[in-house]
């Protein structure tokens, strides 16, 4: 059996997306914005995409989206567009961002620290969430930005992303969310709170790779990342990525209406799997489930590194993860884990499990089941595991 577990990092593209995106790499090549009838071809379901992308986030026509070649670029853009024009003009000297956002904002963050913009890092309590309080307590009159992202894509924790939007409108500071685990399982409205920057990318929602997205509320210019061809209106050159921006268009119509489904159904096998791995003795959740978006759940079994479940359950045909994607190769600990401040072993033994709209009952209990074994061979052979104490406490709630 295979069994793909590893949603958050990307999802299988839905067949239905690939079948939209098909025709236009053979049958219909031309540039929308050239003049001839092969771009006629093309602008028009460009148009039709984009429409589906704007209703997906409920973003009015007078805001923009902005088409990307991911998330990671989205981000970088908000964040050294901030840069160019606040703190290197001198307007401001400040942002704030959450410790635990993905990688393409923390490097950022430090990046543009290194040239000299003052950055707070906002911590997670000890069940991996932020407190909307903690922006309050450290916004300043020269605070330029808030970066702090919707869901985070270890634990799945939800960030009060309204009431951060609610903060930075009454400081007059903008507001970036890094939307990217957030699209297709929790509502997206970007009118229903105060947010100037969103970042999503089509591959966490069963779209293709290579393809992101920025939102930009009415009246919040950037500076852009790629200067050029007018393309996206100028601010971001280079010719468009059309399979890319229809399959978008068409994951996204499809996220939105599976929604209730992944709220409802996902959630549910997800918290049945979550309740059979608790049974487990020494296994530990971290943050509330109804904190978390439906379908992640990171999980700890003292005394068995992340590394050495990955190749029990590679082995059985299941892919899993210890974390990011991009961070899985440096064997350090789980950062979110690091930043609630679990011991150096226990960090080091999360799991991460991230289901999608294709994930079945049997595939999980077929999971539930090479866990269970992989568990026992491992703490046989763990020595940490062994000499623990008997009922150690691992500071750590069981995410009921
Ligand atoms: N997270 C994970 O395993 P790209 O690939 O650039 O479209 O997306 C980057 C990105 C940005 N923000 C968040 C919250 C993300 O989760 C990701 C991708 C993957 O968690 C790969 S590191």
């Amino acid at each position: 059996m295979k069994v793909y577990l590893d949603n958050n990092a990307t999802t299988m593209v839905d067949t239905q997306v690939k079948a939209e995106m098909d025709p236009f790499f053979v049958e219909k090549y031309g540039n929308p914005n050239s003049l001839h009838a092969f771009a006629g071809e093309t602008h028009p379901s460009i148009k039709i995409a984009m429409e589906k992308i704007y209703a997906g986030i409920h973003a009015p026509k007078e805001d923009s989206v902005v088409i990307t070649s991911c998330a990671t670029e989205s981000n970088n853009w908000v964040l050294k567009s901030i840069y160019f024009q606040y703190i290197l003009t001198g307007r401001k000297n400040h942002i704030i961002v959450s410790e635990v956002e993905h990688p393409s904002v923390i490097a950022t963050a430090k990046f543009i620290e290194s040239m000299g913009c003052k950055v707070t890092y906002l911590p997670i309590n000890e069940e991996g969430l932020i407190e909307a309080q903690s922006v309050r307590d450290v916004i300043t009159p020269k605070t330029a930005l808030v970066s702090v992202m919707w869901a985070n894509n270890e634990t799945g924790a939800i960030f009060p992303v309204e009431e951060i939007g609610q903060i930075c409108e009454e400081n007059k500071v903008l507001f970036h969310t890094d939307a990217v685990q957030a699209i297709g399982k929790t509502p997206v409205d970007v009118q229903s709170f105060n947010v100037d920057y969103l970042t999503f990318s089509a591959h966490k929602f069963h779209g293709p790779k290579g393809v992101g997205a920025l939102y930009i509320k009415k009246g919040r210019e950037l500076t852009p990342l790629f200067h050029g061809g007018s393309q996206m209106g100028g601010h971001r050159s280079g010719t468009l990525n059309v399979a890319g921006i229809v399959g978008m268009g068409k994951a996204m119509e499809q996220a939105v209406d599976a929604l209730d489904f992944e709220m409802s159904e996902i959630r549910e096998m997800r918290d049945d799997f979550e309740d059979a791995l608790l049974e487990i003795p020494d296994t530990f959740v971290v943050t509330p489930r109804n904190r978390r978006t439906p379908n992640t759940l990171l999980i700890s079994f003292r005394g068995i590194e992340g590394e050495s479940m990955l190749w029990d359950l590679n082995r059985a045909g299941i892919g899993a993860s210890t974390g990011s994607a991009c961070a899985s190769e440096d064997l350090e600990a789980n950062s979110v884990m690091e930043a609630i401040g679990a011991d150096e072993d226990l960090a080091h033994t999360a799991i991460r499990f991230s289901l999608s709209r294709y994930t079945t009952e049997e595939e999980l209990e077929y999971t539930l089941d090479v866990v269970k074994k992989a568990v026992a061979r491992l703490r046989e052979i763990s020595s940490s595991y062994a000499y623990a104490p008997e009922g150690h406490d691992s500071g750590l709630t069981t995410g009921h």
